[in-house]
């Protein structure tokens, strides 16, 4: 399996997140994306290659082109207020605020943002550009050579972001970036499957009243885990859409025992709905030893997860988000993406 992967991620090295109450070290750091490259290099899963430069039309077909401009911006519009430290932002225009765009960088941080835990720093502008082009050129050369699978090693991950509002590690959506790139070049149907242990809430705002993505994600349970405000199974779609959003939230605490019913059942709808590509949001968060998650599945279920949506038979365009067990992340991904091309 081919690989698309850019050095230009290390950008995104923040300095602080804000997680239990502390400001600690990011867990979405540079060194997860290296450790699945060299577990990539190590196994001899395929070539590794860099991104073609696809300008922002592909982004601001998902992202609002205000929010485009602010992300470009902001970490200097902050430096120049705050001094070179990370941009965060403090508050949120929740219950009863208006909805109106400040002019301060901190009140557009607030804005276009929903958690602490996401800095920009002064390289994510170049970061977040090359992660989306890394999903990007992994589409057109699923596209483009026929291969039944191809692996866009993304960073920063995407699937939280909206397309206006970044947050979880998030600024572009980079998968529905990708989903968008091939409706806009000749696939009729796309379907998404969102194997990240936490709701893909923005990949599922994004395509909501949508019938040409089918949107399926597995994760833990909104009432337990963030982004705890969407992830219910009685998110189904609105309008055009309406059927076309999957939600399997499920318990912390949950092993492969459970995790596989709900996998086989995600994996039968899109079965049914046929679509022309399948994405996979890959996670791997749902490892027992997450240091931020609460499942239980081991090293070889990611392999078992890859054999089973190898089984669709679907041109399938993997695309990286989180994992936060930095020893483990590159076995458990390249695990996946094994188990894909075992057969
Ligand atoms: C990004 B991706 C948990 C704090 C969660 C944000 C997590 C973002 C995950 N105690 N902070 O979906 O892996
Ligand atoms: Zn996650």
């Amino acid at each position: 399996m081919h690989t698309i992967y850019s050095a230009d991620h290390k950008l995104q090295d923040g300095k602080f997140e804000l997680i239990d109450g502390q400001l600690l070290p990011p867990f979405e750091c540079p060194k997860r994306a290296e450790n699945v490259l060299d577990r990539i290099n190590e196994v001899g899963l395929g070539a590794v290659s860099g991104p073609g430069d696809f300008g922002l039309d592909p982004v601001r077909r998902i992202h609002d082109v205000d929010f485009v401009d602010f992300l470009r911006t902001a970490h200097d519009e902050w430096r120049a207020a705050h001094g070179d430290t990370d941009a965060l932002p403090l508050n949120w225009p929740c219950r009863g605020f208006r909805q109106v765009i400040p002019e301060s960088i901190d009140g557009r941080l607030s804005y276009y943002s929903f958690d602490a835990g996401t800095p920009i720093t002064a390289g994510t502008w170049t970061a977040i550009t090359a992660s989306a082009n890394v999903a990007l050129t992994g589409a057109k050369m699923l596209k483009d050579s026929g291969d039944r699978a191809v692996f866009s090693l993304c960073r920063p991950p995407g699937h939280h972001a909206a397309k206006n509002l970044y947050a979880g590690y998030c600024f572009f959506n980079n998968v529905a970036v990708a989903a968008q790139w091939f409706r806009d070049n000749g696939a009729a149907k796309v379907a998404i499957l969102d194997v990240d242990y936490h709701h893909g809430n923005g990949t599922q705002m994004i395509m909501y009243d949508r019938s040409d993505v089918l949107f399926v994600s597995l994760h833990a349970h909104p009432t337990q885990e963030y982004p705890f405000f969407l992830g219910y199974e009685d998110e189904t779609g609105d309008g055009e859409g309406a059927g076309f959003n999957l939600n399997f939230p499920m318990r912390w605490g949950t092993a492969w025992d459970v995790y596989s019913q709900s996998l086989d059942k995600g994996i039968a709808r899109i079965a049914e709905y046929a679509p022309d590509i399948l994405l996979v949001s890959l996670g791997v968060d749902t490892f027992k030893k997450d240091p931020i998650s609460h499942f239980k599945l081991e090293s070889e279920d990611f392999t078992e997860i890859g054999r089973r949506i190898e089984a669709l038979g679907l041109p399938t365009h993997f695309v990286m988000e989180g994992g936060y067990a930095i020893d483990e992340i590159g076995v458990n991904t390249v695990n996946m993406l094994a188990g894909f091309e075992e057969t």
